[in-house]
């Protein structure tokens, strides 16, 4: 399991220790929740900022970072653990895999925090949270991290200003998280020919993943729906000349995530009404990852990839008039309705459990315009942040017969747009690491030209 130094997680809570100053915090792995029994569970994940500062997924654990020292405090093993899971590592072991200062048992962590206040951040399940509850002595509710006050707030502060910034350790799992996306991309891609279901293509993505001990980063989307963007069934058959949309990425088995999205011809060739659109979306891409350098407002990546899709949409005739007054009206998001991408690290949507805390520099906060208002980052990029950058045209029946397009009704030629049918749903995403100069592409190796998808569908 250990493949990080356990020097990198010294360093790591050795920096959180410092931005606490004094307070010290209680950080809980989270256990696994049962299905129908106790023993019959769902696959265990552990809560990132363990993960972070550990390394391991150590089921019921807590991490005491407490000034400058840290100790760890595993659930005793069970006199049938041996029977049912094999030998249990030692303690000893895991204090030397994680460069704690000290492991001890559970049953000790109330006696060692006896009458000291505690910060701590809320788990995602809820046993989790009602044993930190009983231990901390104040109620924890799970799934509240966008509304922590005290010192929670600031252990929130301190591990967004760690997480936020890649170190190389977590660089070189992110590295492999894409590497091995890499691989389930392509297999995918060669899996996929007409009258193939959705779901044997989504199989052999995943099986790419899970030969080297990796899992879906999130629930995998394979489907020839494109404009449904979170389409979680994979059930129709492939169709000649359907696009499939391939929102696929890797976590490998430290927990790093990856999160890539691509489109495949079925007949291995894209119409031309296709391959226009395509071509739409890859400049927008490109126009995006260009961007990513210090100092540049998150937000302003996203605006100036609407930029891009909407004077394309007006170039291929389906807007009339002028881009600038589109877009101040609104007009990107009938096509693109949704954010130019988030942060990436542990998690997919990186931090997203504390809230915008971590998205959203402070003093700024969401649009409330549609479109616009699922923007999950808005902060000044700098080196060592790694974000996507997934622009998108979708013709979403709800958003065209709806509100939202309702307005336009008068600069969309629906004539020019029904040309584009085969045309449903496209986004092109990749994993970028801003630098000190030019952005790094995580994901370069899976190929993104149109004609370079084709090539790397045989
Ligand atoms: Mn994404």
């Amino acid at each position: 399991m250990q493949e990080t130094a356990a020097a990198a997680f010294v360093a790591r809570r050795n920096k959180l220790a410092e931005h606490l100053g004094g307070q010290p915090a209680l950080l809980a792995a989270g256990r696994p929740r049962a299905r129908n029994y106790a023993a019959n569970r769902y696959p265990f994940r552990a809560e990132s900022h363990f993960l972070y500062l550990v390394g391991q997924p150590l089921a019921g654990a807590a991490l005491l970072v407490d000034g400058g020292r840290s100790v760890l405090f595993l659930e005793r093993p069970a006199d049938d653990d041996a029977l049912w899971h094999g030998e249990v590592e030692s303690p000893e072991a895991i204090r030397a895999a994680t460069g704690v200062d000290e492991v001890r048992w559970l049953d000790a962590l109330a006696g060692a925090i006896a009458g000291k206040a505690i910060a701590t951040l809320p788990p995602q399940e809820d046993q989790t949270a009602a044993f930190l509850g009983e231990v901390l002595g104040r109620a924890v509710a799970p799934r509240s991290g966008a509304r922590l006050e005290g010192a929670d707030a600031r252990l929130a502060d301190a591990m967004v200003a760690l997480r936020l910034h890649h170190d190389p350790a977590a660089l070189a799992e992110m590295r492999d998280a894409a590497a091995i996306t890499e691989r389930a991309h392509r297999a995918g891609a060669r899996a996929l020919r007409p009258g193939v279901k959705e779901a044997a293509v989504k199989a052999a993505i995943e099986a790419e993943m899970t030969a080297v001990e990796g899992t879906p980063a999130y629930g995998s989307i394979v489907t020839t729906h494109g404009e449904v963007l979170h389409a979680e069934h994979a059930h129709r058959t492939v169709q000649e000349g359907d696009l499939l949309l391939v929102d696929a990425g890797t976590e490998n088995r430290a927990g790093w995530a990856s999160d890539v999205t691509r489109v495949y011809p079925a007949s291995r060739r894209f119409s031309a009404t296709q391959r226009a659109i395509y071509d739409l979306v890859l400049a927008a891409n490109r126009k995006g990852i260009e961007m990513v350098r210090p100092g540049v407002r998150y937000r302003d990546i996203h605006l100036a990839a609407a930029r891009v899709m909407l004077e394309g949409l007006v170039h291929l005739g389906v807007f009339r008039g002028a881009v600038d007054g589109l877009i101040e009206r609104g007009a990107g998001a009938v096509f693109f309705p949704h954010g130019v991408g988030h942060l990436l690290g542990l998690d997919v949507h990186d931090m997203e459990d504390l809230g915008d805390r971590a998205g959203y520099a402070p003093g700024r906060a969401r649009s409330k315009r549609f479109g616009d208002a699922y923007l999950r980052l808005d902060r000044d990029l700098a080196p060592g942040m790694c974000v996507t950058i997934e622009p998108g045209f979708y013709q979403v029946p709800a958003i065209l017969g709806g509100e939202v397009a309702a307005p336009f009704a008068n600069d969309l030629d629906n004539g020019r747009l029904e040309a584009f049918r085969d045309v449903r749903g496209i986004r092109l995403e990749d994993d970028v690491l801003c630098t000190d100069g030019a952005p790094e592409v995580l994901t370069r190796a899976i190929p993104i030209a149109a004609d370079d998808v084709v090539h790397f569908m045989s």
